[in-house]
């Protein structure tokens, strides 16, 4: 509990937990919340913007929609409209929402509830992930998918998905607020999620755990395609520090930070070369 948050981070979201197969983990950490809503508040909007620019990142300005990934390289186009992602490569976990234990907070898809595509996708495509909310004043919340799911009912298990040959991921997106993606490794989620990192103080349900590597990215009301390549992608630094692995991806994140009110909108969800 004495470790500082640096202010130098591209966007404060703690709600890089990982929640359990299904959203079934609801053991929401709730420490720091006084932290960082003092960091939310002192967090400028330009250095929101600043952190999103830079190497082709947030569309480039291109207003045309592009083709969804194709072939091994789709992870999810939603337009199953169910909760599990493309059963392509190996790949086969769930979409699901997660948010801070602020009272009277609301999001759509609830968490918990199974997660279900909106209709009228990106480019024309039958479905969309549809992810809108109000209310978290602690960290915020997420919409985010686990890549690999072994086992079934209590015998479920997370797994790593090695996405090592690749470059990185590409989405596309709208929404009228900042968001930041996070590829959450084994070396950053506790046991409970899958992986390796051991809490710092293990009655502090994750202290230092879930700081996933990632990139803030700023939207637009529409549909833009954005990329993360994994050499771009940082942890926050209020975690314990570890190189990324593409080998041990477990799933993605599309964070939201507190004190928002917002309606995101992600679809086309793949890998890049
Ligand atoms: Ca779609």
């Amino acid at each position: 509990m004495k470790r500082v948050k640096p202010m130098s981070i591209s966007f404060g979201t703690f709600s890089s937990r990982f929640q359990g197969v299904r959203a079934s983990s609801m053991g929401t950490t709730t420490m720091f919340r006084g932290m960082l809503a003092a960091l939310f508040l002192a967090t400028p909007m330009t250095l929101l913007g600043c952190a999103s620019s830079g190497e082709g990142d947030d569309g480039g300005g291109d207003d045309t929609v592009d083709p969804p990934p194709m072939g091994e390289l789709l992870i999810d186009d939603l337009d199953d409209g169910d909760d599990t992602i493309a059963d392509v490569g190996g790949r086969n976990g769930v979409w699901y929402t997660y948010g801070d234990t602020t009272a009277g907070a609301s999001m759509e898809p609830a968490e918990g509830a199974e997660f279900k595509g909106t209709a009228d996708g990106a480019g024309g495509s039958a479905y969309y992930a549809k992810f809108k909310g109000t209310g978290y004043k602690e960290w915020g919340a997420g919409l985010a998918f686990d890549l690999k799911i072994e086992g079934e009912g209590a015998a479920e298990m997370k797994k790593p998905w090695d996405a090592s040959p690749y470059k990185g991921i590409t989405f596309k997106a709208k929404g009228n607020v900042p968001i930041r993606v996070g590829l959450a490794t084994t070396a950053v989620l506790t046991a409970a999620d899958g992986g390796t990192c051991v809490p710092a103080m293990p009655e502090m349900d994750g202290m230092m755990c879930d700081d996933s590597h990632g990139k803030s990215f700023t939207l637009t009301a529409e549909w833009k395609t954005y990329t993360l390549n994994f050499a771009d992608a940082r942890q926050e630094g209020w975690g314990f520090p570890v190189a990324f692995d593409a080998k041990t991806l477990m799933g993605l994140q599309f964070n939201i930070g507190p004190n928002v009110t917002w309606e995101i909108g992600i679809d086309d969800v793949g890998l890049i070369q």
